[in-house]
């Protein structure tokens, strides 16, 4: 492992930094974190020949995938066998879930049970002979292909250890819902989207786009025969990833809720779906007037229109589309659905009437006691299953940057802040994410993290894992990322109060640069100038390094402003630096460098958010608050 000489992320280790020469085993780090991992005697090396045992019913597709990662891994030649030979000479892979006897019998062999929750995995690796066994068991197809997740991440190392992993979801339901106001994801964006969230052990993605006027204001036309062969390709993306792809409509703008007619064409929306693969579907019923009827027909039913009577009215409605996906597919999975009130878990008489009326079977949706809660606690949840009658599956407004708090935003902060102890409270999480599919990936990693083991959640530690995931493995890039996610930390509420502070790491250099100018003696002083030299250095070279550095393109096209902008509040603290040491010194020269800096600083901050990606354009924010205020205060610290 090279030593970085860096500053605000010193020692983030990249994959690339994974020692190249077998070393003693340790416990390695697996993202999300499992949910029991034991190291046993020993360690071996994949080496360059790889034998693979296939339990029959395996899926091709995980089959597949398996050999791309020990091909990844440097294994150039890769045979197949039926069992397990009596002298093992290299290593043995063997894979299939736990039905099939070679599984129970490599299990066993391995001391080890089969896993047996949905979705779970056992992962065994043994030293045998002079080769190694290494078996992936799945309790289902998902399982298995969650335990190829787990060895993608262990087969990055040059010495595997022998361990017993048992795993499996804290949570049933992990996930996001692309949910937001604005530009929606593009195709291409979803389907990288649903590759990368198998890669998190997540399962579920919701299809709900405000802006897609089929499933919002025109939700009662049918898709263009394009649009849904587009989809197509979304579900099948979804299928191999082991994600349920979920359909949403938003009727409530103008539904008439005791309509057949219009009960009719939700009907045959969920069709057309349904034709294409889909088998759960979803009714949004957020962000609409519940105290005005669109219909008369409705006022006749349900009486003057109320908060009271919408939540009878929609649990009707709700229950007759349940009821029709009974009767039309055996496949089908339960209605999930938002209510109008989503945003608290007090109690009211729309909610009562809801608990009273809807199916139980039909999932409920919340997102915590706002619509971007500071905090999420077990308590929270206790009260929302209480008013809702039901777990609830939690809708988190987190990193969404659709609302105006937001504007000029991405939000990068680790997900935080959610108790652990919440899975014995809700059916899952669902992330609602930004305009930006790539920029969302560390907070989304984190929220499938959190929900497939919330006791076991670490938050930082995803977050650099996260990075190093964007980077490929590269560590300069994985600390130019975590530079960059810093100064995008802040996570703004819907009120004045942000529930995520603003570039923390950033603020701790600052503040030692501050309080070393104030206390420190000559050296003390000259060190932390050098020290803030190094971090300004760090801050213009970041943008570079993570444009020449990620593996996904699109990260950096819908980051572009904010590299562009990072790259001048860098150049700016740079000069800031300089001018600090030439006051310092006692030179004038400090003003010059002083009015460089302050100018370069209104240029970064006059940089532009690209029209239309985002719902609210405005100025790209860099460290607001932090970089701007230091690098205006600077000026002031030291008489020259
Ligand atoms: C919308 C959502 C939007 C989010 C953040 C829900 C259930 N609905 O206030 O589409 O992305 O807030 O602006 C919402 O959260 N309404």
């Amino acid at each position: 492992m090279k030593v970085l000489l860096a500053c605000l992320f010193a020692a983030m280790v990249g994959t690339n930094a994974l020692a190249q020469t077998p070393q003693p085993a340790t416990l390695p780090l697996i993202f999300p974190t499992p949910a029991s991992a034991q190291l046993g005697k020993g360690s071996f090396s994949l080496g360059k020949q790889a034998v693979l045992v296939v339990a029959p019913g395996t899926e091709a597709e995980t089959v597949e995938l398996i050999r791309s990662i020990l091909t990844y891994a440097g294994v150039e030649n890769i045979s197949t066998a039926k069992q397990l030979p009596a002298i093992i000479d290299r290593p043995y892979i063997v894979i299939g879930t736990g039905d099939a006897a070679t599984i129970r019998t490599s299990l066993a062999r391995n001391g080890a049970q089969l896993n047996n929750n949905a979705e779970g995995y056992t992962i065994t690796t043994n030293v045998a002979g002079n080769g190694a066994i290494i078996t992936l068991a799945g309790h289902d197809a998902d399982g298995l292909f969650h335990a190829a997740q787990s060895f993608r991440q262990l087969a990055q190392h040059v010495t595997i250890p022998a361990l017993v992993i048992q795993d499996q979801p804290a949570m049933p339901i992990r996930g996001t819902i692309e949910g937001f106001y604005g530009a929606p994801w593009t195709m291409e964006a979803r389907t990288k989207h649903l590759n990368f969230l198998g890669t998190v052990k997540a399962n579920t993605y919701i299809y709900s786009p405000k802006d897609d006027p089929y499933a919002r204001d025109k939700w009662r036309e049918a898709y263009p025969a394009a649009t849904l062969a587009e989809l197509s390709k979304l579900v099948a993306t979804a299928k191999r990833n082991h994600i349920n792809f979920v359909y949403a409509v938003s009727p409530g703008p103008t539904v008439c809720f005791s309509d057949p007619a219009d009960l009719k064409l939700i009907e045959q929306k969920f069709e057309a779906l349904r034709g294409i693969g889909v088998h759960n579907f979803y009714v949004a019923l957020d962000d609409i007037e519940y105290t005005k009827w669109n219909c008369d027909k409705d006022r006749e039913t349900f009486g003057a229109p109320s908060a009271e009577a919408a939540g009878t009215a929609q649990a009707k409605f709700l229950n007759a589309v349940q009821a029709s996906l009974n009767a039309h597919d055996p496949q089908a999975r339960p209605l999930i659905m938002v209510p109008t009130e989503y945003y608290d878990a007090k109690e009211s008489p729309y909610k009562a009437a809801l608990r009273k009326n809807l199916d139980p079977k039909i999932v409920v949706q919340w997102t915590g006691t706002d619509v971007v809660p500071p905090a999420i606690s077990i308590g929270d949840a206790k009260a929302a299953t209480k008013a809702f009658g039901r777990k609830t599956l939690l809708w988190d407004n987190y990193p969404v940057n659709d609302y105006g708090q937001t504007t000029g935003r991405l939000l990068m902060a680790p997900y935080t802040r959610r108790e652990a102890g919440l899975n014995a409270e809700l059916s899952g999480i669902l992330s609602n994410p930004m305009n930006q599919e790539a920029a969302s990936r560390p907070a989304v990693t984190g929220v499938a993290a959190f929900a497939w083991n919330d006791k076991g959640y670490d938050a930082n530690l995803t977050w650099h894992y996260s990075a190093r995931e964007l980077a490929g493995g590269d560590e300069q890039t994985t600390a130019a990322l975590l530079t960059f996610f810093d100064t995008q930390h802040m996570a703004p509420t819907f009120g004045s109060q942000p529930w995520q502070p603003q570039a923390p790491a950033l603020k701790a250099m600052l503040d030692k640069v501050r309080e070393a100018i104030a206390f420190g003696n000559d050296t003390e002083k000259q060190k932390a100038i050098e020290t803030l030299n190094k971090c300004a250095n760090e801050l213009a070279g970041a943008s570079d390094i993570i444009r020449a550095g990620v593996t996904d393109a699109a990260f950096s096209a819908e980051a572009k402003p904010w590299l562009d902008a990072l790259q001048l509040w860098g150049r700016s603290l740079q000069l800031t630096a300089t001018g600090l040491d030439a006051a310092n010194h006692g030179s004038n020269a400090a003003s010059r460098y002083f009015a460089n800096a302050k100018q370069l600083a209104t240029e970064a901050a006059a940089i532009q958010s690209i029209k239309g990606a985002t719902r609210f354009d405005g100025p790209i924010k860099i460290a607001d608050g932090i970089l701007d205020t230091f690098i205006a205060d600077a000026p002031k610290l030291i008489a020259y």
